[in-house]
């Protein structure tokens, strides 16, 4: 089945997708310039921020929050405002969809502030006994609240639609999109009471202590299915839009089914792999999400199949012989394909990702890696690697869809994704064997560890960390070249035969090459019900385990003074 047409998007939802795209952006210039200063920080090259000021926990926290919960949330609300409209033929109620913008954007230039003045120095994960400014909790609520709301505002589309079109395949996108924020929705009800609950009154002074475990396991109730929140807006880049730029069709529709279900199943019952180290969790409990963890990996493996299916029938399609030659028989350096890139090199970086990802769930070896630099060595592959690459190469189509411009400096574009991409491999091989050889993640090293003066001075890793700057600096080109293309996209005039089309907006959709009927993938509601059980189950004993076992409250604590705060 194709959906290769135009579609006419009202001029506010324009506007209103371009705007999620472009400040976001802003923003993300900011957490990357962050991330540089991370690696000159940890090589002892700078104690200071000299533009921003504050130290490397500052920096470290505007890094991630920007970069990791903003930027990706925008991204995923702008992908959907587009795709579901698109798919689905039919306008989205815009006033919603200006109310969720408004809010996400409120609550991100709050939360930004706060830990730009130095008021929020609690890194992503925001783990009590560090305390911020209640208003940068406040920032966080408005974002979620506003991506909420951003897809309630799909579903009365959604159910048009299906009334419409009795017995019609719900088109890959939507399922993908929906899937996306269905696993957002049930985390972020958990990361709702964690901050509502806990951090907001405790910060606000109504109460002196907080239960650190319950809101270190309330975290990651929310924190690992964010990951595939991050994911699957690319997972729907790579099913939908790859096979038709690579030049062929999707190997198979039903697989790409199968994996948003399989998502929605098993991308929750999985947080405490992040705790194995924690306390107060029996190990039996650790074993059953170390066991749904290597579960959702499946859908990953799938996806390796089926997409490396398509891009070889598309090789194929140009005549490629032989079992490897349809690995090079693709549009790698064609400038009209510039989005290729930025999906392609994803996938290959992730299959370092996962594997570093499958390294991490199993217990005996978290107890080498949790807590080094080989984590951020892994979510950088992940995180930074295909999600970042495909939400870059999504945006500046879509600005240039929005905007009704050419993509300006396609070179540079399709370049950009190489250069970022030589200098992520080098980054996180120095972060992942650094890791290996004990270098602490979360960890100042430059001002101790990497200094020959300090008594603490660990020569082993210095190469390491090195590497690590070398990598980092490479990877800030990579995306100054991609903002110089998609500024000038931007900023330059609307061509004026294209002007005159106003809002129109095409996609490059897949068809599929095995089209099958698959009725047990058509409906959201057994999955959604079967994960809720997988839930009660997988959670109830960890938080009876976490609720008997919690030693006594803590007061507040600032990187910046060793000592707990009084208030
Ligand atoms: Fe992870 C920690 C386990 C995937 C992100 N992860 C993190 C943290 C982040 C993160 C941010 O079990 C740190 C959190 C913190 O701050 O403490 N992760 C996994 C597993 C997977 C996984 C099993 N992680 C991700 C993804 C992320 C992400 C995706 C972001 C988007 N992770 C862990 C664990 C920890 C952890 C533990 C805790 C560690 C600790 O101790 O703190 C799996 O989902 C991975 C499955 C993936 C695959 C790869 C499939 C390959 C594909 C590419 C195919 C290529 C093609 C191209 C087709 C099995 C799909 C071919 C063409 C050519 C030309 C070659």
């Amino acid at each position: 089945m194709t959906q290769d047409y135009t579609f006419q998007f009202s001029k506010s939802s324009k506007y209103l997708n371009a705007t999620l795209l472009i400040i976001p952006m802003v923003l993300l210039f900011i957490g990357i310039y962050g991330g540089l200063m991370q690696t000159f920080f940890r090589a002892g090259i700078i104690q200071s921020d000299p533009f921003v000021g504050g130290d490397y926990y500052k920096g470290l926290t505007f890094h991630g929050v920007l970069n990791a919960i903003v930027f990706t949330t925008f991204f995923a609300v702008a992908l959907g405002n587009a795709l579901i409209p698109y798919a689905l033929k039919k306008n989205l109620n815009t006033k919603i969809a200006w109310a969720s913008g408004i809010l996400m954007l409120g609550g991100s230039v709050l939360a930004a502030i706060m830990i730009l003045v130095g008021e929020a120095t609690v890194l992503y994960t925001f783990y009590p006994p560090m305390k911020a400014h209640p208003l940068f909790y406040v920032g966080l609520v408005l974002l979620v609240v506003g991506s909420w709301l951003a897809s309630y505002n799909w579903v009365p589309i959604y159910l048009e639609w299906r009334k419409e079109n009795l017995g019609k395949k719900t088109p890959l996108s939507v399922v993908g999109m929906l899937t996306t924020f269905i696993i957002w929705f049930i985390a972020t009800l958990a990361v709702a009471v964690e901050i509502l609950f806990m951090l907001l009154p405790w910060s606000m002074g109504l109460v002196d202590e907080i239960n650190v475990m319950l809101a270190r396991t309330l975290f990651w109730f929310f924190g690992h299915p964010l990951v595939y929140f991050w994911l699957l807006p690319a997972y729907v880049m790579y099913y939908v839009f790859l096979p038709k730029i690579s030049g062929g069709k999707l190997y198979s529709d039903m697989a790409g089914r199968l994996v948003f279900m399989m998502f929605i199943l098993f991308s929750i019952p999985v947080g405490t792999h992040h705790q194995y180290m924690d306390p107060a969790i029996g190990a039996q409990w650790k074993l059953l999400h170390g066991i749904f963890t290597f579960a959702v990996a499946l859908p990953s493996l799938i996806t390796a199949f089926t997409i490396a299916a398509s891009l070889e029938y598309s090789a194929r399609l140009r005549g490629s012989k032989g079992y490897f030659n349809w690995l090079w028989n693709q549009p790698y350096f064609d400038k009209e394909k510039w989005f290729f890139p930025y999906l392609i090199l994803g996938l290959i970086i992730f299959i370092f990702g996962g594997i570093g990802g499958i390294v991490n769930a199993s217990y005996q070896m978290n107890t080498i890696v949790h807590n080094t630099a080989w984590i951020p060595g892994h979510f950088h592959l992940t995180v930074a690697g295909p999600v970042l690459l495909a939400f870059l190469g999504g945006s500046l189509y879509l600005i240039g869809q929005f905007m009704n411009k050419e993509i300006r400096l396609k070179s540079w574009a399709m370049i950009s994704p190489y250069v970022y991409t030589i200098g992520l491999f080098i980054m996180s091989y120095g972060l992942k064997v650094g890791g290996l050889k004990g270098m602490p993640r979360r960890t100042n090293t430059g001002a101790s560890y990497a200094n020959p003066d300090s008594t603490l001075f660990q020569p082993d890793w210095v190469f390491y960390i090195d590497l690590s700057v070398v990598g980092g600096i490479i990877m800030f080109v990579g995306i100054v070249m991609y903002l110089v293309s998609f500024f000038g996209t931007v900023f330059a005039k609307a061509d004026p035969e294209t002007r005159e089309e106003g809002a129109t907006v095409t996609f490059p959709i897949s068809e599929s090459l095995h089209d099958e009927e698959a009725k047990w993938l058509r409906n959201f509601k057994p999955y959604i019900i079967i994960a809720i059980i997988l839930i009660v189950l997988s959670y109830t004993p960890v938080i009876y385990d976490v609720l008997q076992a919690t030693y006594e409250g803590s007061l507040p604590f600032s990187p910046d003074s060793p000592v707990p705060l009084r208030d």
